[in-house]
C-alpha cells in the first residue's frame, strides 16, 4: 500500500501542499496519542473555561487546539490560522502562502464516552497582501478551498482528504505512516438512513418537519421505503459513514436560537465537509443553496447543514420549495 506521500506525488499535488498535509498529520498524530492515553493523561474532562462559541471547552479540547496552533505557527507555509477554539485568527509567517481554519476537536462531547471524535480542516490560499490576523483574509466561500479533510480518531485513526481531485481515505500504521486504504470514494446518489438529533422535532421548521414525517412512514408513506436512524453527536463519525455507505445528515435551522442559521460552524465544519461531499458525488446545501456557495461574513458564522447522498438531498430541497 501507498503511503500518504508517494500518493500525494503521484497525484502531482504541489510540494508545498503536500508538506503542509503532513505537517497537518504530525499534529493530528499528536492528538491521536493523546486521547488514546485517555484517563491515563488526566486530560478527560471540561475545563473551567467556555469557547466563543459559548461552549464549555473540554480539557481536550484545548490540548488539540495548541497542538494544531503551535505546529502550524512554526510552518513558512502558514499564513495564519482560525480555530472553533480561538477568538480571533492567529497570525503564522508574515508571506505564508496558505491560511488553515479547523475544528481541532469536533465531537468533543463524546471524549468521555470514548466515542470517535476528529479533527476538521479547510486550506485556504492567503490573499495577495493579506495579514494572517485578519478575519478579512479568511472570509472566503467554500468553493476557493485549496484542500479539505478530517482526521477521525476512533477504532482506526483515519484521514479522509480531498485536494479537488476525488476523495481519498488514509490509515494510520503503527509505525506512524498513513497508507492509503481507499480510493475515489463515491457516496450512493440514494439512501435509506438518515441522521438528525431527533429531540429537536418540535423546533425545526415546517418542511424539515414533513419531510422527517415522510421519512418515518416507511413502506406506506410518500417515500414508498424503510429509513433506518443514526445519530452519533459527532459530525465527522457521521460524515465518515454518509461517504463509507451514504445517507443524508441534517443539522437544520430550529427555533431554539432563530437568530442562528444552524449550529454548525461554515468555516470550519460546513465548508471542509461540504467540499468532501461534492468531491465524492454528494451534495451539501444549506437547504436553499449550495454550502460551499454561501458568502461568509464572520469567521465564527453558523451555517444550517444538510449534506450526503446527492438524490436524498435534492428531495429535501424540493420540500423546501414546496412551502
Ligand atoms: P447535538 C458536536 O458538538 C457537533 O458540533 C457536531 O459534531 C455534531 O453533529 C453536533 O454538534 C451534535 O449536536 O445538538 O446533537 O449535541
Amino acid at each position: 500500500m501507498q503511503r500518504l506521500t508517494q500518493f500525494l506525488k503521484q497525484k502531482e499535488t504541489p510540494a508545498e501542499l503536500i508538506e503542509l498535509i503532513n505537517l497537518l498529520m504530525a499534529a493530528c498524530k499528536e492528538i491521536d496519542h493523546k486521547l488514546r492515553e485517555g484517563a491515563l493523561a488526566g486530560i478527560l474532562g471540561a475545563t473551567e473555561q467556555e469557547n466563543v462559541q459559548g461552549e464549555t471547552q473540554k480539557k481536550l479540547d484545548v490540548v488539540a487546539n495548541d497542538i494544531l496552533k503551535l505546529t502550524l505557527r512554526e510552518s513558512q507555509l502558514v499564513r495564519g490560522i482560525a480555530s472553533e477554539e480561538e477568538p480571533d485568527p492567529v497570525a503564522a509567517h508574515p508571506e505564508g502562502r496558505f491560511l488553515v481554519t479547523f475544528d481541532p476537536l469536533d465531537g468533543s462531547s463524546n471524549i468521555d464516552i470514548n466515542v470517535s471524535v476528529g479533527t476538521i480542516f479547510s486550506i485556504l490560499q492567503a490573499p495577495e497582501g493579506s495579514r494572517g490576523d485578519d478575519h478579512a483574509a479568511f472570509l472566503q466561500a467554500g468553493r476557493k478551498q485549496v484542500a479539505a479533510g478530517y482526521v477521525l480518531y476512533g477504532p482506526s485513526c483515519l484521514l479522509v482528504l480531498t485536494t479537488g481531485d476525488g476523495v481519498n481515505m488514509f490509515t494510520l500504521g503503527h509505525n506512524g505512516e498513513f497508507y492509503v486504504t481507499r480510493e475515489q470514494v463515491q457516496i450512493p446518489a440514494t439512501t435509506q438512513e438518515f441522521a438528525i438529533n431527533m429531540s429537536n422535532q418540535r423546533f425545526w421548521d415546517a418542511p424539515v418537519k414533513r419531510y422527517i414525517a415522510d421519512l418515518l412512514q416507511g413502506e406506506e408513506g410518500p417515500r414508498e421505503k424503510r429509513y433506518n436512524m443514526r445519530w452519533i453527536a459527532s459530525m465527522v463519525a457521521e460524515v465518515h459513514r454518509i461517504l463509507t455507505r451514504g445517507g443524508i445528515f441534517m443539522y437544520p435551522w430550529d427555533a431554539r436560537a432563530p437568530e442562528k442559521p444552524g449550529k454548525l460552524r461554515l468555516m470550519y465544519e460546513g465548508n471542509p465537509m461540504s467540499m468532501l461531499v461534492e468531491q465524492a458525488g454528494g451534495r451539501s446545501t444549506n437547504t436553499q443553496i449550495d454550502i460551499m456557495d454561501v458568502p461568509p461574513k464572520a469567521i465564527h458564522e453558523r451555517v444550517s447543514v444538510a449534506l450526503g447522498s446527492k438524490e436524498e438531498v435534492e428531495v429535501l430541497m424540493q420540500y423546501h420549495r414546496e412551502e
